[in-house]
Protein backbone atom coordinates (compact mmCIF):
# COMPACT_ATOMS: atom_id res chain seq x y z
CA UNK A 1 0.00 0.00 0.00
CA UNK A 2 1.08 3.47 -1.03
CA UNK A 3 1.57 5.05 2.01
CA UNK A 4 1.66 8.14 0.27
CA UNK A 5 -2.10 7.78 -0.44
CA UNK A 6 -2.78 7.39 3.36
CA UNK A 7 -1.44 10.39 4.60
CA UNK A 8 -4.30 12.24 6.07
CA UNK A 9 -2.35 15.11 7.43
CA UNK A 10 -0.12 16.73 4.63
CA UNK A 11 2.14 19.60 5.45
CA UNK A 12 1.51 21.69 2.21
CA UNK A 13 3.22 24.62 0.95
CA UNK A 14 0.66 27.19 2.02
CA UNK A 15 0.52 25.66 5.51
CA UNK A 16 4.56 25.71 5.47
CA UNK A 17 4.68 28.79 4.93
CA UNK A 18 2.30 30.02 7.54
CA UNK A 19 4.82 27.77 10.08
CA UNK A 20 7.45 29.93 8.80
CA UNK A 21 5.68 33.29 9.18
CA UNK A 22 4.74 32.49 12.84
CA UNK A 23 8.55 32.25 13.94
CA UNK A 24 8.86 36.12 13.16
CA UNK A 25 6.94 38.11 16.14
CA UNK A 26 6.35 40.65 14.03
CA UNK A 27 4.96 38.64 10.84
CA UNK A 28 1.76 40.19 9.05
CA UNK A 29 0.90 37.49 6.97
CA UNK A 30 2.12 39.33 3.58
CA UNK A 31 5.22 37.24 2.72
CA UNK A 32 2.35 34.22 3.29
CA UNK A 33 0.13 35.94 0.84
CA UNK A 34 3.08 36.55 -1.66
CA UNK A 35 4.40 32.80 -1.36
CA UNK A 36 1.22 31.75 -1.95
CA UNK A 37 1.03 33.68 -5.05
CA UNK A 38 4.36 32.18 -6.34
CA UNK A 39 2.75 28.60 -5.96
CA UNK A 40 -0.38 28.90 -7.71
CA UNK A 41 1.90 30.71 -10.77
CA UNK A 42 4.00 27.49 -10.45
CA UNK A 43 1.08 25.16 -10.26
CA UNK A 44 -0.53 27.03 -13.68
CA UNK A 45 2.51 26.77 -15.47
CA UNK A 46 3.34 23.11 -14.18
CA UNK A 47 0.08 22.40 -16.02
CA UNK A 48 0.97 24.17 -18.76
CA UNK A 49 4.05 22.44 -19.30
CA UNK A 50 2.24 19.04 -19.43
CA UNK A 51 -0.60 19.89 -22.06
CA UNK A 52 1.98 22.17 -24.04
CA UNK A 53 2.82 19.66 -27.03
CA UNK A 54 -1.05 19.61 -27.36
CA UNK A 55 -2.05 23.09 -26.72
CA UNK A 56 0.54 24.09 -29.67
CA UNK A 57 2.41 25.83 -27.00
CA UNK A 58 5.44 24.69 -28.27
CA UNK A 59 7.26 26.59 -31.26
CA UNK A 60 8.32 30.48 -31.04
CA UNK A 61 6.32 33.42 -30.44
CA UNK A 62 7.64 35.22 -33.25
CA UNK A 63 9.10 37.96 -30.38
CA UNK A 64 12.64 38.57 -28.62
CA UNK A 65 13.22 38.60 -25.29
CA UNK A 66 16.08 41.35 -23.68
CA UNK A 67 19.17 39.11 -24.42
CA UNK A 68 18.10 39.02 -28.27
CA UNK A 69 16.57 34.67 -27.71
CA UNK A 70 13.85 33.72 -29.67
CA UNK A 71 10.96 33.30 -27.12
CA UNK A 72 8.76 30.59 -27.09
CA UNK A 73 5.69 30.49 -26.21
CA UNK A 74 5.64 28.76 -23.29
CA UNK A 75 8.19 31.71 -21.47
CA UNK A 76 5.65 34.22 -22.63
CA UNK A 77 2.60 32.37 -20.87
CA UNK A 78 4.73 31.62 -18.44
CA UNK A 79 5.96 35.33 -17.41
CA UNK A 80 2.25 36.67 -18.01
CA UNK A 81 1.18 33.89 -15.08
CA UNK A 82 4.00 34.69 -12.93
CA UNK A 83 3.24 38.87 -13.51
CA UNK A 84 -0.58 38.33 -13.09
CA UNK A 85 -0.36 36.96 -9.71
CA UNK A 86 1.99 38.68 -8.27
CA UNK A 87 0.58 41.88 -9.07
CA UNK A 88 -2.82 41.06 -7.83
CA UNK A 89 -1.21 39.49 -4.38
CA UNK A 90 -1.00 43.18 -3.51
CA UNK A 91 2.08 42.69 -2.03
CA UNK A 92 5.04 43.52 -4.98
CA UNK A 93 6.15 47.27 -5.62
CA UNK A 94 8.86 45.88 -8.06
CA UNK A 95 9.22 43.04 -10.51
CA UNK A 96 12.01 41.94 -12.49
CA UNK A 97 11.97 39.48 -15.00
CA UNK A 98 14.04 37.43 -17.08
CA UNK A 99 11.45 38.07 -20.37
CA UNK A 100 11.59 41.92 -19.93
CA UNK A 101 14.15 44.76 -20.30
CA UNK A 102 12.81 47.34 -18.05
CA UNK A 103 12.29 46.49 -14.20
CA UNK A 104 8.14 46.79 -13.79
CA UNK A 105 7.07 49.20 -11.02
CA UNK A 106 3.46 47.83 -9.59
CA UNK A 107 0.72 50.76 -9.59
CA UNK A 108 -0.62 52.05 -6.66
CA UNK A 109 -3.76 50.22 -6.20
CA UNK A 110 -1.82 46.81 -6.08
CA UNK A 111 1.14 48.39 -4.58
CA UNK A 112 3.14 46.36 -1.65
CA UNK A 113 6.58 46.33 -0.02
CA UNK A 114 8.55 43.66 -1.64
CA UNK A 115 10.43 43.38 -5.04
CA UNK A 116 10.55 39.99 -7.24
CA UNK A 117 13.23 38.88 -9.12
CA UNK A 118 12.19 35.73 -11.23
CA UNK A 119 13.15 34.02 -14.76
CA UNK A 120 9.52 32.57 -15.45
CA UNK A 121 10.50 29.55 -17.12
CA UNK A 122 14.32 28.66 -17.58
CA UNK A 123 16.31 26.13 -19.74
CA UNK A 124 13.67 27.30 -22.12
CA UNK A 125 15.98 25.16 -24.95
CA UNK A 126 14.70 22.18 -23.54
CA UNK A 127 10.82 22.94 -23.65
CA UNK A 128 10.46 21.41 -27.19
CA UNK A 129 11.80 18.07 -26.23
CA UNK A 130 10.31 17.50 -23.08
CA UNK A 131 12.81 17.52 -21.00
CA UNK A 132 12.82 19.86 -17.61
CA UNK A 133 12.52 23.21 -17.03
CA UNK A 134 11.96 25.34 -14.04
CA UNK A 135 10.89 28.61 -13.01
CA UNK A 136 13.76 30.88 -10.14
CA UNK A 137 12.54 33.44 -8.11
CA UNK A 138 14.02 35.78 -5.47
CA UNK A 139 12.73 38.61 -3.13
CA UNK A 140 13.59 41.19 -1.31
CA UNK A 141 11.59 43.76 0.80
CA UNK A 142 12.05 46.96 0.03
CA UNK A 143 14.13 49.40 2.24
CA UNK A 144 11.76 51.85 2.96
CA UNK A 145 8.47 50.38 2.74
CA UNK A 146 6.80 53.60 3.21
CA UNK A 147 8.50 55.10 -0.02
CA UNK A 148 7.85 52.22 -2.03
CA UNK A 149 4.36 52.62 -0.70
CA UNK A 150 4.15 56.26 -1.73
CA UNK A 151 5.38 54.79 -5.42
CA UNK A 152 9.07 56.71 -4.72
CA UNK A 153 10.41 53.18 -6.25
CA UNK A 154 13.86 53.34 -7.15
CA UNK A 155 16.05 50.43 -8.53
CA UNK A 156 18.19 51.13 -4.90
CA UNK A 157 16.25 48.88 -3.63
CA UNK A 158 16.95 46.23 -6.59
CA UNK A 159 20.41 46.64 -6.95
CA UNK A 160 21.21 44.86 -3.62
CA UNK A 161 23.45 41.90 -2.55
CA UNK A 162 22.01 38.40 -2.44
CA UNK A 163 22.65 37.80 1.55
CA UNK A 164 19.60 40.83 1.79
CA UNK A 165 17.13 38.55 -0.30
CA UNK A 166 14.23 37.70 2.06
CA UNK A 167 13.11 33.92 0.40
CA UNK A 168 14.45 32.55 -2.77
CA UNK A 169 13.40 29.01 -4.72
CA UNK A 170 12.74 27.52 -7.73
CA UNK A 171 9.60 25.01 -9.20
CA UNK A 172 11.11 22.14 -11.50
CA UNK A 173 9.07 21.04 -13.89
CA UNK A 174 10.04 17.52 -14.25
CA UNK A 175 9.03 13.94 -14.13
CA UNK A 176 7.10 16.10 -11.01
CA UNK A 177 6.69 19.34 -10.28
CA UNK A 178 9.18 19.93 -7.28
CA UNK A 179 9.62 23.20 -5.27
CA UNK A 180 12.65 23.89 -3.03
CA UNK A 181 12.36 27.21 -1.04
CA UNK A 182 13.74 29.35 1.64
CA UNK A 183 13.05 31.91 4.01
CA UNK A 184 16.83 32.05 5.42
CA UNK A 185 15.79 28.99 7.64
CA UNK A 186 17.29 25.90 5.86
CA UNK A 187 15.72 24.44 2.96
CA UNK A 188 12.30 22.12 2.26
CA UNK A 189 11.32 20.77 -0.46
CA UNK A 190 7.87 20.08 -2.11
CA UNK A 191 6.08 17.49 -4.62
CA UNK A 192 2.91 19.07 -6.23
CA UNK A 193 0.44 16.29 -5.77
CA UNK A 194 -1.75 16.12 -8.40
CA UNK A 195 -4.26 14.92 -7.59
CA UNK A 196 -4.62 17.11 -4.57
CA UNK A 197 -3.26 19.76 -6.95
CA UNK A 198 -1.52 20.98 -3.47
CA UNK A 199 2.18 21.39 -2.91
CA UNK A 200 3.07 18.59 -0.32
CA UNK A 201 6.03 18.77 1.89
CA UNK A 202 8.77 15.66 0.67
CA UNK A 203 11.99 17.16 1.52
CA UNK A 204 11.84 18.45 4.63
CA UNK A 205 15.57 19.93 5.36
CA UNK A 206 17.23 19.91 2.28
CA UNK A 207 21.24 18.75 3.10
CA UNK A 208 23.56 18.94 0.29
CA UNK A 209 26.53 16.38 0.60
CA UNK A 210 29.52 17.52 1.97
CA UNK A 211 31.05 16.08 -1.44
CA UNK A 212 29.49 14.52 -4.38
CA UNK A 213 30.90 12.70 -6.96
CA UNK A 214 29.14 13.70 -10.12
CA UNK A 215 30.07 17.33 -12.12
CA UNK A 216 27.87 19.15 -14.32
CA UNK A 217 29.24 21.78 -16.85
CA UNK A 218 28.58 22.27 -20.63
CA UNK A 219 32.05 21.01 -21.58
CA UNK A 220 31.50 22.12 -25.22
CA UNK A 221 33.02 24.74 -23.89
CA UNK A 222 36.05 23.66 -22.48
CA UNK A 223 38.53 24.94 -25.49
CA UNK A 224 37.64 28.81 -23.53
CA UNK A 225 37.78 27.91 -20.12
CA UNK A 226 39.72 29.44 -17.55
CA UNK A 227 42.87 27.30 -16.24
CA UNK A 228 41.17 26.74 -12.26
CA UNK A 229 38.32 25.13 -14.64
CA UNK A 230 39.80 23.30 -17.18
CA UNK A 231 42.35 21.47 -14.13
CA UNK A 232 39.02 20.83 -11.85
CA UNK A 233 37.68 19.16 -14.55
CA UNK A 234 40.43 16.94 -15.42
CA UNK A 235 41.00 15.84 -11.92
CA UNK A 236 37.21 14.96 -11.42
CA UNK A 237 38.16 12.57 -14.59
CA UNK A 238 41.36 11.41 -13.79
CA UNK A 239 40.21 9.68 -10.33
CA UNK A 240 42.37 12.53 -8.56
CA UNK A 241 39.26 13.04 -5.95
CA UNK A 242 37.81 9.70 -5.53
CA UNK A 243 40.53 6.79 -5.44
CA UNK A 244 41.71 6.63 -8.69
CA UNK A 245 37.69 6.72 -9.80
CA UNK A 246 36.54 9.09 -11.86
CA UNK A 247 33.40 11.28 -11.57
CA UNK A 248 30.15 11.22 -13.27
CA UNK A 249 29.47 13.99 -16.06
CA UNK A 250 25.38 15.19 -15.56
CA UNK A 251 24.13 17.92 -17.74
CA UNK A 252 20.77 18.76 -18.47
CA UNK A 253 21.08 22.35 -19.70
CA UNK A 254 17.83 23.58 -17.66
CA UNK A 255 19.82 25.46 -14.12
CA UNK A 256 16.55 24.47 -12.43
CA UNK A 257 17.42 20.85 -13.35
CA UNK A 258 21.37 20.29 -12.83
CA UNK A 259 21.33 22.40 -9.31
CA UNK A 260 18.28 20.00 -8.27
CA UNK A 261 20.25 17.39 -8.58
CA UNK A 262 23.26 19.03 -7.26
CA UNK A 263 21.02 19.94 -4.29
CA UNK A 264 19.99 16.15 -3.45
CA UNK A 265 23.01 14.16 -4.51
CA UNK A 266 25.93 16.53 -3.87
CA UNK A 267 28.39 17.35 -6.88
CA UNK A 268 29.19 20.77 -8.31
CA UNK A 269 27.30 22.94 -10.79
CA UNK A 270 29.65 25.04 -12.75
CA UNK A 271 28.79 27.74 -15.35
CA UNK A 272 32.37 29.61 -15.61
CA UNK A 273 33.30 32.57 -17.00
CA UNK A 274 34.98 31.97 -20.82
CA UNK A 275 37.05 33.36 -23.64
CA UNK A 276 33.74 34.49 -24.94
CA UNK A 277 31.91 34.95 -22.25
CA UNK A 278 33.76 37.34 -19.64
CA UNK A 279 31.14 36.81 -17.63
CA UNK A 280 29.79 33.99 -17.99
CA UNK A 281 25.69 33.16 -19.09
CA UNK A 282 24.07 33.40 -15.58
CA UNK A 283 22.34 36.53 -14.67
CA UNK A 284 22.83 37.79 -11.05
CA UNK A 285 19.58 39.03 -9.81
CA UNK A 286 17.14 35.61 -10.92
CA UNK A 287 19.08 32.88 -11.19
CA UNK A 288 22.43 33.02 -9.74
CA UNK A 289 21.20 34.59 -6.27
CA UNK A 290 18.26 32.24 -5.71
CA UNK A 291 20.70 29.25 -6.56
CA UNK A 292 23.04 30.63 -4.25
CA UNK A 293 20.62 31.61 -1.28
CA UNK A 294 19.33 27.36 -1.79
CA UNK A 295 22.50 26.19 -1.71
CA UNK A 296 24.16 28.38 1.32
CA UNK A 297 20.72 27.60 3.12
CA UNK A 298 21.92 23.29 2.35
CA UNK A 299 24.77 23.30 3.99
CA UNK A 300 26.64 23.78 0.65
CA UNK A 301 28.65 26.80 -1.25
CA UNK A 302 28.27 29.31 -4.15
CA UNK A 303 31.26 31.60 -5.24
CA UNK A 304 32.03 33.37 -8.98
CA UNK A 305 35.38 31.81 -8.15
CA UNK A 306 36.94 34.31 -6.51
CA UNK A 307 33.99 35.69 -4.00
CA UNK A 308 31.15 34.66 -2.55
CA UNK A 309 27.99 35.05 -4.67
CA UNK A 310 25.89 36.12 -2.61
CA UNK A 311 28.05 38.63 -1.12
CA UNK A 312 28.20 40.60 -5.17
CA UNK A 313 26.62 43.66 -5.81
CA UNK A 314 24.22 43.72 -8.63
CA UNK A 315 25.50 46.77 -11.14
CA UNK A 316 22.80 45.96 -13.82
CA UNK A 317 19.15 43.96 -13.35
CA UNK A 318 20.27 41.99 -15.63
CA UNK A 319 23.67 41.45 -15.19
CA UNK A 320 25.51 37.98 -15.62
CA UNK A 321 28.80 36.15 -13.78
CA UNK A 322 30.31 32.76 -13.19
CA UNK A 323 29.17 30.49 -11.12
CA UNK A 324 30.18 27.13 -8.83
CA UNK A 325 27.75 26.08 -6.80
CA UNK A 326 27.23 22.70 -4.61
CA UNK A 327 29.11 20.81 -2.02
CA UNK A 328 30.70 22.75 0.15
CA UNK A 329 34.46 20.83 -0.61
CA UNK A 330 34.07 20.37 -4.20
CA UNK A 331 33.35 24.44 -4.54
CA UNK A 332 36.36 25.09 -2.12
CA UNK A 333 38.75 23.08 -4.39
CA UNK A 334 37.42 25.33 -7.47
CA UNK A 335 38.46 28.44 -4.55
CA UNK A 336 41.93 26.88 -4.15
CA UNK A 337 42.52 26.40 -7.81
CA UNK A 338 41.57 29.93 -9.07
CA UNK A 339 43.93 31.19 -6.17
CA UNK A 340 46.50 28.40 -7.55
CA UNK A 341 46.30 28.96 -11.20
CA UNK A 342 43.73 31.45 -11.98
P1 LIG B 1 17.74 30.62 -20.51
O1 LIG B 1 17.40 31.54 -19.38
O2 LIG B 1 17.78 31.29 -21.85
O3 LIG B 1 16.93 29.37 -20.51
O4 LIG B 1 19.28 30.20 -20.27
C1 LIG B 1 19.69 29.74 -19.03
C2 LIG B 1 20.08 28.31 -19.15
C3 LIG B 1 20.27 27.64 -17.82
O5 LIG B 1 19.09 27.02 -17.41
C4 LIG B 1 21.35 26.63 -18.11
O6 LIG B 1 22.11 26.35 -16.96
C5 LIG B 1 22.17 27.32 -19.16
O7 LIG B 1 21.33 28.25 -19.78
C6 LIG B 1 22.70 26.37 -20.19
O8 LIG B 1 23.46 27.08 -21.09
P2 LIG B 1 24.32 26.35 -22.22
O9 LIG B 1 23.35 25.89 -23.25
O10 LIG B 1 25.25 27.41 -22.71
O11 LIG B 1 25.06 25.21 -21.59
MG1 LIG C 1 17.16 31.75 -17.55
Amino acid sequence: VDAQLLQTDPLTLSAWILTQQHRSPNARGRLTVLLNAIGVGCKFVASAVRRAGLAGMMGMAGSENVQGEDQKKLDVIANEVFKNSLRRSGQCCILITEEEDEPIFIEKEHRGIYIVVFDPLDGSSNIDCGVSVGTIFGIYKAKDPQAELAGNSTLDDVLRPGTEMVAAGYCMYGSMAYMMITTGNGVAGFTLDPTLGEFVITHPKVQVPPRGTIYSINEGNAANWDPATTKYVENCKSGKYNNGKPYSLRYVGSMVADVHRTLLYGGIFMYPADKKNPNGKLRVLYECFPMAFLVEQAGGKATTGTARTMEMVPTSIHGRAPIYLGSKEEVEEIERLKKECG
